[in-house]
C-alpha cells in the first residue's frame, strides 16, 4: 500500500486520490445497450440464450418455483439456519422503526397539510451470483421491501451451472416469503425487470449490487425507462480512520475483509500513527497469506493506500472528502468524531465494531452508496421501498386566509385562471 503524507499533498493530489475509476464501464455500454434491446424485442427466448451464453446453462424454464426452492433449501443446516435468522430479527428490527407516519401540520387555519407513505407496488431485486454469493444481499433488500408492503417483488438471481441458485438464496427467499426465482443474471435481468417479459413482470424499481454490466444496465434503463434504481453502484470500499488507540489487528482485518469482496476494493487506512501504519500493514501480510480469496484482497490492498495526518481532525477532513462507503472509527476517541462525518454511507464506531457486523446481523443495511455518492445519497432503507404523498385539505376559514394571497401570487405569475380557482370559492359564501 503506497503511504503519503497529508501535509505534503496538494489540493490536486487530494482529488487525484479520492476519485474512484471514472467510468471504466463505458466500453462495455454498446454491448450492455444490445443486451437490453434483445430482452427488450424477444423476451423469455432471449433470456433463455442469454443463459446459455453467459451463464453455461440450458434452462427448461427461467424460474424456480416453491417446491424447488425449499428442496435446495434443506441443504441449509441448522447453525446456518440460526446465523440466518438472527439477522434477519436484527435487520426486520432496524428497519421496521422507518416506518414512521408524519403529523399533520396545520400550516395556517383551516390550511392542514401532511405525508401519506404508500408502498412501491412493484420491486425487482437483483440478487448477484458472481464470484461470491451474497444471501445476506437478498434479506437486505426483500426485508425492507416486505416492510414497506411492495405488492409485488420479483427477484432475478443467475442460475448455477446445475440451473439451479445456491441453497442459501433459496432459504433467504422462503424466509421472506418469496416463492419464485428467476434464474437471469446480468444486464439482462435488469432489463427483463424494466421492460418485463411473458413470464418477468415490469418493475417500478430496481434494487440490488451486481458487476459492471449490471450496473450500466441500470444506469442506461434510469435515463431510457419509467422504471427508477436504488442508486448507482460501484465497487465496494472501506475508509478506516485509526489513532495510536487502534489495534493493528482489528485494523488489518477491516482493510482485508473489504479487499477480499474484489480487486476493485479500495481499502484505505487514514492514520495519525506512523507505528500503527506499520504493525497495520505487518498485520496486513500476515492474515492475507492465510486468506482463501488472497489473490483478490491482494489486488484490491495493491490498490489501495494509507495516509498519515497530524491529528484525527485531519483525518476526517480527508474522510469527509472522500466520501466512503464504509467508514470504520478505530479509536476509543469516537465520540468527538462523529458529529463532524458529512458524508459516508455507514459508520462504524470504536474498536469493537467491524464493519462485518454491518454488512451481515446488527440491523443496519449493507446496500451502500459507493464511489463518493455518498455527498448525496443515502443506503437503501424502507424509505427507498416507498413514496411519500403529499396531501392538503382546506376549510371555508382556511380558503379564506389563504385566498388572497394565493390570488396576488397569481396575479404576479400572470396565471389569471389560477387566481380564479381562489376567487369563486372565496366568493361562494
Ligand atoms: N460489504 C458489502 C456487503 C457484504 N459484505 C455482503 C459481505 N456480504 C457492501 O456493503
Ligand atoms: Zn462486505
Amino acid at each position: 500500500m503506497e503511504t503519503f503524507k497529508y501535509s505534503d499533498l496538494s489540493k490536486g493530489d487530494i482529488t487525484h486520490l479520492v476519485q474512484r475509476n471514472v467510468d471504466p464501464a463505458n466500453e462495455i455500454r454498446a454491448l450492455v445497450e444490445n443486451v437490453i434491446e434483445q430482452v427488450k424485442q424477444h423476451g423469455d427466448s432471449a433470456l433463455l440464450n442469454y443463459a446459455e451464453q453467459f451463464d453455461k446453462v440450458e434452462l427448461t424454464k427461467l424460474y424456480l418455483n416453491k417446491a424447488e426452492l425449499e428442496e435446495l433449501a434443506s441443504a441449509v443446516s441448522e447453525d446456518q439456519q440460526e446465523a440466518l435468522q438472527t439477522a434477519y430479527a436484527n435487520i426486520y428490527k432496524f428497519h421496521k422503526a422507518q416506518l414512521k407516519q408524519e403529523d399533520k401540520v396545520e400550516t395556517m387555519p383551516g390550511v392542514t397539510c401532511w405525508r401519506e407513505l404508500r408502498a412501491i407496488e412493484k420491486v425487482g431485486l437483483y440478487i448477484p451470483g458472481g464470484t461470491a454469493v451474497l444471501p445476506s444481499t437478498f434479506l437486505m433488500l426483500g426485508i425492507p421491501a416486505r416492510i414497506a408492503g411492495c405488492n409485488e417483488i420479483v427477484v432475478c438471481s443467475p442460475p448455477q451451472k446445475n440451473g439451479k441458485v445456491n441453497a442459501f438464496i433459496a432459504y433467504v427467499a422462503l424466509m421472506l416469503g418469496i416463492d419464485k426465482v428467476y434464474l437471469v443474471g446480468g444486464s439482462q435481468a435488469v432489463a427483463a425487470m424494466a421492460y418485463g417479459t411473458e413470464s418477468i413482470t415490469k418493475v417500478d424499481k430496481i434494487f440490488g449490487p451486481g458487476n459492471q454490466f449490471v450496473t450500466k444496465a441500470k444506469t442506461i434503463i434510469q435515463s431510457t425507462t419509467t422504471t427508477a434504481i436504488d442508486m448507482p453502484a460501484g465497487p465496494s470500499e472501506v475508509l478506516v480512520i485509526a489513532d495510536n488507540t487502534a489495534k493493528p489487528a482489528y485494523v488489518a482485518a477491516d482493510l482485508l475483509a473489504q479487499a477480499e469482496h474484489g480487486v476493485d476494493s479500495q481499502s484505505i487506512l487514514v492514520c495519525t500513527s506512523e507505528t500503527i501504519v506499520q504493525q497495520t500493514l505487518a498485520e496486513v501480510e500476515k492474515q492475507l497469506a492465510v486468506l482463501p480469496r488472497a489473490e483478490i484482497a491482494k489486488q484490491a490492498i495493491d490498490n489501495s493506500y494509507v495516509i498519515i495526518t497530524q491529528n484525527l481532525d485531519e483525518a476526517m477532513d480527508f474522510s469527509n472528502q472522500y466520501a466512503p462507503e464504509h467508514l470504520i472509527l478505530a479509536t476509543t476517541n469516537w465520540q468527538q468524531l462523529t458529529a463532524k462525518i458529512i458524508n459516508a454511507g455507514s459508520v462504524f464506531l470504536g474498536n469493537l465494531t467491524p464493519e462485518s457486523a454491518g454488512d451481515y446481523a446488527s440491523g443496519t443495511n449493507h446496500t451502500l452508496p459507493t464511489s463518493s455518492y455518498a455527498r448525496a445519497y443515502s443506503g437503501v432503507s424502507v424509505d427507498s421501498f416507498v413514496k411519500k404523498i403529499t396531501f392538503q385539505y382546506l376549510t371555508e376559514e382556511g380558503i379564506q386566509n389563504i385566498g388572497p394571497s394565493v390570488e396576488i401570487l397569481a396575479e404576479m405569475e400572470g396565471l389569471h385562471a389560477h387566481r380564479n380557482a381562489v376567487t369563486v370559492r372565496m366568493n361562494n359564501k
